[in-house]
This record gives structure tokens, C-alpha cells and sequence, in this order.
């Protein structure tokens, strides 16, 4: 029988088959870790592939190729961190430009557009997009870029897509969504009208916490084009190491997807009955408000769940209180985390429209048995 095309085959196979084709001289099944900074080359000005490891490097290259076929886009571009990659996208604007953010948005990526890029003339408004009237209101002629982030981090609230886009590209700005949470698995930006999509590798696609790394996808050769360019000049890469991590990664996402779904789905309907929680965000709840848009635009619900408490002496109290749930920034790793974002990750936020209740808890819902992660939390619920 003859191997279908690439791009025919389905998702959990590209994750394994595409870039990553068995190696030439001994046959490794594994791409391997190209640790060089440089190429020898046969002759001067005309290198074999690559010249230097910044513009280039194999396992870079087959993570790329690799994260561009599961999000369906041209390209994709590896950088240190998910605000390397972040920073390199917004360097594609010009002073005088504004970026529409969400209400919402990570902690992180604000910070970068208000206290760094705002002093080099990028300015940023902040609207609630889960109102599509709202977001139309929020554009102005200035305003190049749409930056959608979904479901969000923490108050996990969902944004349609395609709806946004559109509102976008009538505007003349481009749509850019922060996938970091859905994942390539359960929800493709690129297939609903955006243009961009921005990952934090370092969370569901490295998926095990021993690395951190960003990605852009684009379905746009102009853009990718420019964005190669500022890869490689601005040269916040990653080094070879954490590519072959996230490749690794890459290939049981579609498994590891499918279980923390699973997992967080127990979780929000334990949280949900729970006498000591005031409030459960979890956008597979019938009752969350963006649930419809949710099961439209997503194949399943994610594996984060945040939830509020009576008090924010509470929430540090349960916090500080769970033996399995790690207590610990970031999330999307195999082991369950438990965090209090205005404190933690959200720090930045303080005092800005993107304040989090500080009676807030997020859940990152590891692949432990479920039944196990109830029970810790129903201890240290109390
Ligand atoms: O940490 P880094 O790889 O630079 O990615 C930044 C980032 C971007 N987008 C989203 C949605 C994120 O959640 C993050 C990082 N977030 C955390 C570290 C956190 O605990 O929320």
C-alpha cells in the first residue's frame, strides 16, 4: 500500500512522521541533538546548509516543521522562551502602531507591550473580547494587531475566533492568538481566520517542565518570511537541546491532550459541588459562559481549571495545603500544579484593567489518576 501525502496523514501520526524522518548515517529513529554553533563549509560563501547555528540547526528545524504541520501553517519559527517569541513577532510593527489586547491576557505579555515596548512608541489597548461589539468599538486606525489569547490565563474565558479575526481583517489589523493552552490538538487558530499563533512551548507542547520555549506559526510567506529574518537577527533562538526536548514532546501531545482533558474535566465537576468554592472557571462546565464557542471552536475543553474561594487568605491556605499539586508558576507539564495568580504569575498585572481576584486559584491538571488528584484537593479544601 502506497504512504498517503504528509499532510493527509492525521494528527498523531504527523506529530511523529513529519521532520522527523530517521537519520541518514547510522538510521536513529530519533532526530538528534545538532549541538554545533557552526557548519564547516566546503567553500567560501557556499555553506552545505547552514552557516551558523543562530540562522539554523537541524533539531530546530524538525521541531519547526514538525509544530507548522499540527497547526496547519506555512512555517513555524522556535524561539527561547514563549516572549522571545512574543517580542520577535511585535518587532514586525512600527512605532506609532497599537496592539488590542484582551482583558485577560498573560501577565507577561502585557508587561512586554506596557513597560518595554510602550517606551518604543507600540501602543496597546485593552478590551474585553469575549464581546465581539466591544472589540469592534476597542480598534483603531492605528491598531495592527488583534491579540487574542484562548481559553485564557487564569480566568480561563473564551474568545470566537473567527469571529475576531473577522473583525480583524475588516479593520486592516492581523489576528494573532495565543494557543499556548488549547494546543495545535484541540484547537487550530490558523484554520478559523487568524493569522498568527503564538505558543509558550515550555508548557503543553514540551509538556514535561524541563524546558522553556516559544513558537510563532504563521500561514502567511509574507509574514514568515520576515519573521525568519527577524529570527535570526534579533536571535532569540533556542538552543538545540530544548528543541529535541519539545520534539519529544511534540509526539505524545495528542495522549497526553486527551488524559489532562479528562483529568480537568473531574476535577471542575468535584470543584463545582464543593461547598468551600464560591466559583469554578472551566469553560467544559454547561454553565461557563463561553461554553458554546468553546465546543464550536475546541475539541475538548483543556486541562486548566481555576476557581475562587471565600478569601484570599484562603486561597494561599489551600494552596499551601495540597501534596500532589505542586505549588508552582507555569503549567502543561505531566505532574499537576496549583498556583494563586495575583500574587504568582499574574504579579505584573497589579493595579493595571487586567487585575485577577486575588481569591483566585489555578489549576494545571497533571496526568495523575484523577481520583487521586480529588482527594488532595478535597483535603486541603478541607
Ligand atoms: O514563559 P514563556 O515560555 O516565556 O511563555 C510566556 C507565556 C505566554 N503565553 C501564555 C498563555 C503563558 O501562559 C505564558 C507563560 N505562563 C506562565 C509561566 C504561567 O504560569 O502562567
Amino acid at each position: 500500500m502506497a504512504t498517503p501525502p504528509r499532510d493527509a496523514l492525521r494528527f498523531e501520526t504527523r506529530a511523529i512522521h513529519v521532520g522527523q524522518e530517521p537519520e541518514e548515517l547510522y538510521g536513529a529513529v530519533n532526530v538528534p541533538i545538532y549541538q554545533t554553533s557552526t557548519y564547516a563549509q566546503p567553500a567560501v560563501g557556499r555553506p552545505k546548509r547552514y552557516d551558523y547555528a543562530r540562522g539554523g540547526n537541524p533539531t530546530r528545524e524538525a521541531f519547526q516543521t514538525a509544530l507548522a504541520s499540527l497547526e496547519g501553517g506555512v512555517r513555524a519559527l522556535a524561539f527561547g522562551s514563549g516572549l522571545a517569541a512574543e517580542a520577535t513577532l511585535l518587532l514586525t510593527l512600527s512605532p506609532g502602531d497599537r496592539v488590542l489586547l484582551p482583558d485577560d491576557v498573560y501577565g507577561g505579555t502585557y508587561r512586554l507591550l506596557a513597560r518595554v515596548l510602550a517606551a518604543w512608541g507600540l501602543g496597546h489597548d485593552v478590551v474585553d473580547m469575549t464581546d465581539p461589539d466591544a472589540l469592534r468599538a476597542a480598534i483603531r486606525p492605528e491598531t495592527r494587531l488583534v491579540w487574542i489569547e484562548t481559553p485564557t490565563n487564569p480566568l480561563l474565558k473564551i474568545v470566537d475566533i473567527g469571529a475576531c479575526a473577522e473583525i480583524a481583517h475588516a479593520a486592516g489589523a492581523r489576528c494573532v492568538v495565543d494557543n499556548t493552552f488549547a494546543t495545535p490538538y484541540l484547537q487550530r487558530p490558523l484554520e478559523l481566520g487568524a493569522d498568527v499563533v503564538v505558543h509558550s512551548v515550555t508548557k503543553y507542547l514540551g509538556g514535561h517542565s524541563d524546558l522553556v520555549m516559544g513558537a510563532l506559526v504563521t500561514n502567511d510567506e509574507e509574514l514568515a518570511e520576515r519573521l525568519a529574518f527577524l529570527q535570526n537577527a534579533v536571535g532569540a533562538v533556542p538552543g538545540p537541546m530544548d528543541c529535541y526536548l519539545a520534539l519529544r514532546g511534540l509526539k505524545t501531545l495528542a495522549v497526553r491532550m486527551r488524559a489532562h482533558c479528562e483529568g480537568a474535566r473531574a476535577v471542575a465537576a468535584f470543584l463545582a459541588e464543593h461547598p468551600r468554592v464560591v466559583r469554578v472557571h472551566y469553560p467544559g462546565l454547561p454553565q461557563h459562559p463561553g461554553h458554546a464557542v468553546a465546543a464550536r471552536q475546541m475539541a475538548d475543553f483543556g486541562g486548566m481549571v481555576s476557581f475562587e474561594v471565600g478569601s484570599e487568605a484562603e486561597a494561599v491556605r489551600i494552596a499551601e495545603s495540597t501534596e500532589l499539586f505542586f505549588l508552582a508558576e507555569s503549567l502543561g507539564g505531566v505532574e499537576s500544579l496549583i498556583e494563586v495568580p495575583a500574587p504568582m504569575t499574574h504579579a505584573s498585572v497589579a493595579g493595571s484593567p487586567l487585575a485577577v481576584p486575588p481569591t483566585l486559584i489555578r489549576l494545571s491538571v497533571g496526568l495523575e489518576h484523577p481520583e487521586d488528584l480529588i482527594a488532595d484537593l478535597a483535603r486541603a479544601l478541607g
